[in-house]
């Protein structure tokens, strides 16, 4: 209850920030967006990371309104690197079963689009498996008028939720992103190595992209590349950085 209490107030204090992970070509390293990565700047703890508050703000429901916010900020973040002439071509960001369940995610995006003057082609929306499985109608619709904008759609931790791919088939996404999990290892061969390349032929053979999550190392990052992996995001290429750093890298890459 303190928890929830402290996210309530945090949330009317300003207090989350966003963090951004850059996304790179794995073909020829140009940068192709960067992941949203909310924090907790709580006054007396410091930067507090998403595994300590988001179970619980998905529990409360308060991950609602949260994430409203963070869909608002990483839109308005958006618009203000392309008005200050950074090329950050897309910015994705997490969406919770929660917020498909208690809200109007299509509409919250539309708003939150237009509020910052964001075409929907700069935003990218990481779903998880769960989202998707459930496969009600209402889900089904939102993500068809989402796509029908034009914004992204990527399926993150691809591989951990369900071995159910039939919503494949129906859900009109752009993207897997291969869970860290596999691509961590990677290096060892055997079952990881098997469900690396079995994820990138399928999502090649359905007309997808494929991000890995994780890449850790160069040797990491060889071995996707040779498998036919599209894109990478990990710490051997960056980690999640305050906006200002992610200018400078910007700035230095022009
Ligand atoms: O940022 P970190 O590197 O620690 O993220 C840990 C977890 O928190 C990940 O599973 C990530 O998807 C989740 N997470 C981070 N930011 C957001 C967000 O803005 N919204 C939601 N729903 N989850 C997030
Ligand atoms: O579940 P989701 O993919 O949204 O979460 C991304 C999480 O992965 C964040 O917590 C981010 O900080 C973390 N992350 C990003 N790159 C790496 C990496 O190379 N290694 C590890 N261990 N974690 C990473
Ligand atoms: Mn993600
Ligand atoms: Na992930």
């Amino acid at each position: 209850l303190a928890l929830r209490n402290g996210l309530r107030q945090a949330l009317e204090r300003g207090e989350f920030v966003l963090h951004y992970q850059p996304q790179f070509s794995l073909e020829d390293g140009t940068l192709v967006g960067v992941e949203a990565l909310v924090r907790w700047r709580h006054p007396e703890q410091g930067m507090v990371p998403p595994m300590r508050f988001i179970p619980e703000a998905e529990e409360s429901g308060l991950i609602v309104p949260i994430g409203l916010w963070i869909l608002r900020e990483a839109c308005r973040q958006a618009a203000a690197w392309r008005t200050a002439g950074l090329e950050v071509p897309r910015v994705a960001v997490n969406l919770s079963a929660k917020q498909f369940q208690r809200g109007d995610v299509a509409a919250d995006v539309l708003e939150a689009l237009s509020a910052a003057g964001l075409p929907p082609t700069g935003l990218e929306l990481e779903l998880t498996e769960s989202i998707l499985l459930r496969g009600a109608d209402t889900v089904l619709d939102t993500v068809r008028r989402l796509r029908g904008l034009g914004v992204h759609l990527s399926i993150d931790d691809f591989g951990t939720g369900y071995s159910s791919l039939a919503y494949l088939q129906h859900f009109p996404v752009d993207k897997l992103k291969i869970d860290q999990s596999f691509v961590r290892r990677l290096g060892e061969g055997g079952d990881a190595q098997v469900i690396v390349t079995t994820i990138i032929q399928l999502a090649r053979s359905l007309g997808l992209g494929t991000i890995a999550e994780g890449v850790e190392d160069a040797a990491t990052a060889e071995r996707l590349s040779a498998l036919g992996c599209l894109q990478g995001q990990g710490f051997h290429f960056a980690r999640p950085m305050p906006p200002a750093e992610l200018a400078v890298l910007l700035a230095g890459r022009q």
